[in-house]
This record gives structure tokens, C-alpha cells and sequence, in this order.
């Protein structure tokens, strides 16, 4: 599994389109924001404050989250270091490659965090134990 840089990772601006009639506004991602294409989506809502999320890398899974609504904390793991990013608005995202242990957390009241993603679901994909991540990591 890659080394992933931290600092390379940083929040994406999501194209806002407001309306000249005070109506509002509306973003779109389109194919040129992601690097993949869209194989499915999913999203977190009703989650308590005190909840974590995540807890886990992706072997292939790339993904794209946006907090729709509220805010949410969203810490990633390289195997070496920590960087923490706070989603709060939407039209920002942060896209996440493989290859990265993240923990969401500190979900406000009504937070909906929208999750776009490279691959259908698969279990397998998944490292769910710190140390198993950490192995594969060093190998
Ligand atoms: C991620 C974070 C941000 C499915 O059956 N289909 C699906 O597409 C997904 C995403 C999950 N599930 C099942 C698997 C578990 O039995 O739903 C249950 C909860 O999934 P999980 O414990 O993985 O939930 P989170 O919030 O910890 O993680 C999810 C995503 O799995 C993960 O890719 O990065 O949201």
C-alpha cells in the first residue's frame, strides 16, 4: 500500500451557482472534480455527538465527503502522522484516497455528511483494526 502525503490532502471546492433572485444556492460535482467516476453514494445522518464514524482504511476505495448540512470532523491516518480537516460547509468536500485510516467525529445537530465513492460495496475492502492497517502499511 502507497505512502499518502498529508499535506497533499486539503478541501475541495465544490462549484456554487447562486441564484441572481436571491433563491438560493445550488453546487454540483461533476465529472471533472473527482478523479474516479461515481460508482455509488451514501450518507450519515441522525449520528450523536458523542458517535465516531469510520474506523477504518479502504484497500481501493477512493471517496468524496461533503457535509450537506451542520458540520462534522474528519481525522485521517497515513500510518505515520494525524491531520484533521472540519467540514462545515457545502460546497467544500474532501476527497480521501486509498490507503487512509479516517475517524469522523463531533457531528453537530442535524449533520449529514454525503459520502460519493470509487467502488460498489465490498466488505473486503475494508481494514477495520488499527493494527492490521498498520501492517500492511509497513509491508
Ligand atoms: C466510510 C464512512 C465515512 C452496507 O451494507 N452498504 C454500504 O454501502 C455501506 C457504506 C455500509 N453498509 C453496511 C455495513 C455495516 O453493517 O452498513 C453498516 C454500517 O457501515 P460502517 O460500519 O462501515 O459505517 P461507517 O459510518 O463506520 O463507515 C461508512 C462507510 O462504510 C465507509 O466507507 O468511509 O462511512
Amino acid at each position: 500500500m502507497q505512502y499518502v502525503n498529508l499535506e497533499e490532502i486539503q478541501l475541495i471546492e465544490i462549484p456554487k451557482i447562486t441564484a441572481p433572485d436571491g433563491r438560493g444556492n445550488l453546487s454540483v460535482v461533476e465529472k471533472d472534480v473527482l478523479p474516479y467516476q461515481i460508482k455509488r453514494v451514501y450518507y450519515l445522518y441522525d449520528v450523536p455527538s458523542d458517535s465516531t464514524r469510520g474506523g477504518h482504511a479502504h484497500r481501493e476505495l477512493q471517496q468524496f465527503l461533503i457535509a450537506v448540512s451542520g458540520s462534522f470532523s474528519v481525522v485521517l491516518d497515513n500510518g505515520k502522522d494525524r491531520k484533521t480537516f472540519l467540514l462545515n460547509r457545502p460546497n467544500k468536500g474532501l476527497l480521501i484516497p486509498s490507503g487512509v485510516w479516517r475517524e469522523l467525529e463531533n457531528f453537530s445537530a442535524g449533520a449529514v455528511c454525503l459520502s460519493l465513492v470509487s467502488e460498489e460495496y465490498d466488505e473486503e475492502d475494508y481494514i477495520r483494526e488499527y493494527a492490521d492497517f498498520k501492517s500492511v502499511k509497513r509491508s
